[in-house]
């Protein structure tokens, strides 16, 4: 396959016959800008997306479109100062959840959404393999949403990121998955279909992971609709961005040149003001300092340059996956299924506050986003990301896993651009899509028991702000929380538990713990309880199984809480 082909050639190739590519040109998903005039990321294509007969099933298709650390308020339908309109557009026509939560990393908040379970009972407490008990992938006791939509009647696909270790995608319910190994947004070495290499060679030299990712998944629909058009579908959208290494393309860059220059600390100020202003944030609460998240004042930074261009940078990664939901809206749009699919987009993991792995901060590399890839952008905007809330990806407070989450389904959801505050996490997403859908979840899979789904479906959040959930839990690497109604329990590992008050304090500032000694009690004892139930491992239990070296995805958080101003003391 020397030859270059073109998309609809590749994607017939790759077995997605029939397919049609969207003309662009058309798209009223596609918010334009004045540095992005064409509004998509790539050609325009030939001809229409065929359309469902209108006699056929009309079961609720699912999409759910994940972020990879993206913080809490980035886009802008949640105060962010990045532009996204087409989420935007999405939050407008559809409900807000301010109060849903991930599980803070990666591997364990794919896990626990693909699965319906706490990661710790999927295998996946930590990031795939090295702990013992914790699997280096998902386990036989769970199913995933495309197995049990498999079941019930539906096409499954998935496009992008897995890290949840072998078995790949297509072997865990997906009919077809483009799967995508690396992290580098301009390598095209590691993109797999139902566990078949892709050609390299195959794939168009204006690669960028995020369109191709994208281009994928339109394939896929395109197919569905043009060979199954009578079956509902579920679709998986998991994009890489933002996570490192900081990748984008010079015309995204070029449009945030100047957008973060005044700084961390004003920018978070403005945000923290827009957000009470919107209503997504309660007016009462308090705004930490950037030391309580472990980082320092723009004042005070030296490699002001460098911060700027990473910022910069990681906007244009956010800016261009929304441009590409814009493409994948339109297709859904176009296929006449927009109205019936239950869309979700959300993120995995808080903002991220890694620590920097590029030896020469004075130096910018050139070209499309980073030369030399790994590099992050830092605790400060990440706490910028994170606004209001402390920590970052890996911690259990609301920084960590604090998450987005818009549910667009105009044939189900009558009400638009509405926020819902009561408390959620990713395992009622399975719940939901159960409701929703009217499938049943196996109490046995490839004869193999499962283990019975954990959440509380949110359809009554999504209608009228009612839900019965009673307990929501998390814990990774030693952190760990509960909450029940306004009270949250949370504590880093090692140090004692906090307690919070997240109707009137919802930045967790006032720890109430040693005036509330009955509700910490009441709440350590359920967390207790949940973690025997849910096959949670202390720390050092997990860490005997430790053999490899911290290689920044290891046991170690990244951030010295000793070196947090403010933080309890060993
Ligand atoms: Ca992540």
């Amino acid at each position: 396959m020397n030859k270059k082909l073109s998309r609809r050639q590749f994607m017939i190739g790759l077995g997605a016959i029939g397919g049609t590519v969207l003309a662009a040109s058309a798209a009223s998903w596609l918010l334009r800008s004045p540095s992005n005039p064409g509004g998509g990321a790539l050609p325009a294509g030939e001809g229409s997306v065929p359309q469902r007969p209108a006699a056929m099933n009309k079961k609720p298709n699912f999409v759910i479109i994940l972020a990879d650390d993206l913080g809490y308020s980035d886009i802008g339908c949640y105060g962010g100062q990045i532009e996204t309109p087409n989420l935007d557009k999405l939050a407008a026509g559809g409900i807000r959840l301010t109060q849903f939560t991930n599980t803070a990393r990666c591997s364990p908040s794919r896990a626990s959404l693909l699965t319906g379970l706490h990661p710790h009972q999927a295998g996946m407490a930590h990031l795939q393999g090295y702990f013992g008990p914790y699997t280096q992938k998902l386990n036989d006791s769970c199913v995933t949403i495309a197995e049990v939509l498999k079941e019930n009647g539906y096409s499954t696909y998935m496009s992008g990121k897995w890290h949840l270790g072998p078995a790949f995608p297509h072997q865990r319910g997906f009919d077809k998955a483009y799967h995508y190994l690396g992290v580098d947004y301009y390598a095209t070495e590691s993109i797999s279909l139902n566990g078949v290499k892709v050609d390299p060679k195959s794939i168009s030299k204006n690669y960028y992971a995020t369109d191709d990712m994208t281009d994928k998944a339109i394939g896929l629909l395109e197919n569905h609709m043009s060979a199954t058009p009578e079956k509902p579908f579920f679709l998986y959208m998991s994009y890489t961005a933002p996570h490192f290494p900081l990748q984008a393309r010079d015309k995204d860059i070029a449009k945030y040149k100047g957008r973060f220059d005044r700084g961390w600390d004003a920018l978070r100020q403005e945000k923290f003001a827009r957000m009470k202003e919107r209503g997504i944030i309660d007016p009462k609460w308090e705004l930490p300092s950037m030391n309580d998240s472990g980082a320092g004042d723009w004042e005070k930074e030296n490699s002001k340059s460098w911060r700027l261009r990473a910022m910069e940078v990681y906007a244009a990664m956010v800016d261009s996956m929304d441009q590409n939901i814009g493409r994948l809206i339109q297709t859904l749009e176009k296929s006449g299924e927009l109205d019936n699919t239950f869309l979700v987009f959300l993120s995995d993991n808080g903002g991220n506050s890694e620590f920097l792995n590029i030896r020469d901060t004075t130096k910018l590399p050139g070209g499309p986003g980073y030369a030399e890839g790994n590099g992050h952008y830092g605790a400060g905007w990440a706490t910028l990301s994170n606004t209001p809330f402390r920590m970052h990806k890996h911690y259990i407070h609301q920084g960590g896993i604090a998450s987005p989450f818009i549910v667009h389904w105009p044939a189900g959801l009558k009400e638009k651009g509405a926020l819902r505050k009561k408390p959620a996490q990713l395992t009622d997403v399975m719940a939901t899509v159960l409701e929703v859908s009217g499938s049943k979840y196996p109490e046995q899979y490839k004869g193999h028991k499962i283990i019975p789904a954990e959440g509380t479906s949110m359809l009554s959040i999504l209608k009228n702000d009612t839900t019965s959930k009673q307990y929501l839990f998390w814990e990774h690497e030693g952190n760990c929380g509960v909450r029940n109604n306004n009270w949250k329990l949370v504590k880093f590992e090692k140090y004692p538990w906090e307690l919070y008050d997240l109707e009137k304090d919802g930045t967790e500032m006032h720890d109430l713990a040693g005036s509330q000694p009955e509700v910490v009690k009441r709440l350590s004892d359920e967390y207790e309880k949940w973690t025997k139930r849910a096959n949670v491992l202390k720390k050092e239990e997990y860490m005997k199984y430790w053999k490899g070296k911290n290689d920044g995805e290891g046991p170690t958080g990244p951030i010295d809480l000793r070196k947090i101003k403010g933080a309890p003391k060993a």
